[in-house]
């Protein structure tokens, strides 16, 4: 906001920036793109407002040691740009953090976004003036800004969920999340670390925790599965090969349900002889990475072709883990396997072979509270100089609803929420004209490699946008009957898998007391997906209002 003194009487007079075609919230792998497509494909007038100092979203705030991408870095990339795609080189199959934040600023130099991105700027309110037809932001530092389209662009896993444990004000030591990563580091050297959660982050910074922590405490709630990433430098013939075919492995994750590069086997774990499929999983191992889910066609579909995969990884832990009794608590899985997010790992269940590491099972002995020297459970009481919460996040509706987003007559997305997220394909809301939500809940988001769940997103937005420009048309809207048809298609896709099943975790919300338990992202794969989207534009917008 813009406050100048004019003329004698000191009369203050408010100068509102003009009113921009669009904002921008998130200046990640999304907003990027985002920002490029709509200012420099179709002309607008637009700006992105970025929390951080820096581009890079998830990759900015996540620099817990270990951080690195799950998804193999050949596909883990924008694939809008043959020329982008041909002059980055990534160096290992699976990013570490700062490679692919090196990456998103490349890509910011190279397209000449910054000049149009805030830094340093939290939206803490979004207002729908319908008689301006314009969407009203405010952020944290005060200034106001207005755009006739307003799209988030704030990642599904940006609020960190930190346990409201009693006594932690009281910890004299030093604590820290995962997701909010302090930049200068953490040093651990000499210090007795306690690390909460298990998930894919806490898996990933264990075993680097433990290299320089005088001793590292894991304290596991619920017994996750990990399979070896098999981590290692690209080869330069497979660098080649990468840039001589983009276009074949970009045709194989499309045809993926999860946008990876590689195909579902077709068979069942049950077409094979017990011997066969052990030695199918055997080789799967060895291989690595999240591809061991695709070793069977049926393995989230089907509980008893699950249970084959689960029993080869419990015996994995039991060959690796040289204490029974702390492979007995890794092992002791209660949920089918890639049912939550499935993690993959460097040297995760080797770490317990350490003798400077233990493990907590928090499910016989829960925490009770933090006291100022460390963790105490119903059993113990264990001494901390460091705590880290690997504990996740509000994942996919929390970086929404912390917006505060209001649409017509002050609706707030929190009250239409209030049971769970509905909206239409994942992309708006009833209520909440020209608002986009670029991998919002009832989309793939999450279940997929990121930026191929993000390009369908804002290449959809974007020819929605130059579709109403085009047409003359001032919004667009979702309407309630196509919200309510689209939540039953994404429970019935949920609920042909054995994702649902699982109560306690994140896709459901149930990471977070008090939020409702509905499954939250779409699980009927990216294709089809994709073809819902694509069917609804080229039907001139199926299911949403569009007016004048
Ligand atoms: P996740 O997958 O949500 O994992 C969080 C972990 O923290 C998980 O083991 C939780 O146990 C545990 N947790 C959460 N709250 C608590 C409390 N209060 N007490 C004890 N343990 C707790 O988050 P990540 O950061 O690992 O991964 C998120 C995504 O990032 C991942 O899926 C990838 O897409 C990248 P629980 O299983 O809930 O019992």
């Amino acid at each position: 906001m813009l406050a100048n003194r004019s003329g004698e009487g000191s009369v203050r007079q408010t100068l509102l920036p003009p009113a921009l075609d669009a904002l921008i919230v998130g200046a990640g792998f999304s907003g990027l793109y985002q920002l490029f497509c709509l200012r420099d494909r179709l002309g607008l007038s637009v700006e992105a407002l970025e929390a951080g100092e820096g581009v890079g979203g998830t990759w900015y705030w996540n620099r817990y040691p270990g951080a690195r991408c799950d998804s193999e870095s050949h596909t883990y990339c924008y694939t809008f740009s043959e020329p982008l795609l041909q002059d980055w080189e990534w160096t290992e199959r699976y990013p570490e953090q700062p490679e692919i934040l090196r990456y998103l600023n490349h890509v910011a130099d190279r397209f000449d976004l910054r000049r149009s991105i805030r830094f340093g700027t939290r939206v803490t309110s979004a207002r729908y003036d319908a008689a301006a037809n314009l969407w009203r932001v405010a952020t944290e530092r005060g200034e106001r800004l207005s755009a006739k389209f307003l799209i988030t662009a704030v990642g599904c896993l940006s609020a960190a969920n930190v346990p409201k444990i009693p006594g932690l004000e009281s910890f004299a030591g030093r604590w820290v999340h995962t997701g909010e990563w302090p930049h200068d580091g953490v040093d651990f050297t000499g210090k007795r670390v306690g690390m909460v959660g298990t998930g894919s982050t806490g898996i990933q910074a264990a075993p680097v925790i433990a290299n320089t922590a005088a001793h590292l405490t894991v304290f596991q709630r619920t017994a996750n599965y990990s399979v070896p990433a098999r981590n290692a430098p690209l080869t330069a013939d497979f660098k080649r090969y990468v840039k001589a075919n983009f276009p074949e492995i970009r045709r194989l994750m499309d045809g993926n349900p999860n946008g990876h590069a590689w195909l579902i086997a077709d068979r069942s774990a049950f077409d094979v002889s017990p011997d066969e499929r052990r030695a199918l999983y055997e080789a799967a191992w060895q291989k690595g990475g999240l591809q061991f889910r695709a070793t069977f066609r049926d393995l989230v579909q089907s509980k008893a072709a699950n249970d084959t995969a689960a029993e080869f990884i419990r015996d994995k832990i039991r060959e690796v883990v040289k204490d029974p009794v702390k492979a007995a608590i890794l092992s002791d899985f209660d949920h089918p396997y890639a049912a939550k997010r499935p993690p993959i790992d460097t040297d995760y269940f080797e770490t317990f072979n350490r003798e400077n590491v233990a493990l907590v099972n928090l499910r016989a002995t829960p925490i009770e509270r933090i006291t100022p020297s460390g963790i105490r459970t119903s059993a113990a009481e264990y001494p901390l100089d460091i705590i880290v919460f690997a504990t996740g996040f509000d994942a996919l509706t929390g970086p929404l609803l912390r917006m505060d987003i209001r649409g017509r007559n002050g609706l707030a997305l929190a009250e239409v929420w209030h049971a769970g997220p509905r909206n239409y394909l994942g992309l708006q809301v009833a209520g909440f004209p020209n608002l986009f939500t670029i991998t919002g809940p009832g989309s793939p988001s999450v279940l997929c490699n990121m930026p191929v769940a993000i390009e369908q997103h804002v290449e959809w937005i974007t020819d929605c946008v130059a579709h109403l420009r085009a047409q003359g048309l001032e919004r667009i809207e979702a309407e309630a009957p196509a919200m309510d048809r689209w939540a039953d298609q994404v429970k019935a896709a949920a609920n042909a898998t054995l994702l649902p099943l699982v109560t306690h975790s994140w896709y459901l919300g149930a990471n977070v007391p008090g939020k409702p338990r509905v499954f939250m992202p779409y699980a009927g794969g990216m294709a089809q997906y994709r073809k819902i989207c694509d069917e609804v534009a080229a039907s001139g917008y199926r299911g949403f209002a569009v007016s004048r």
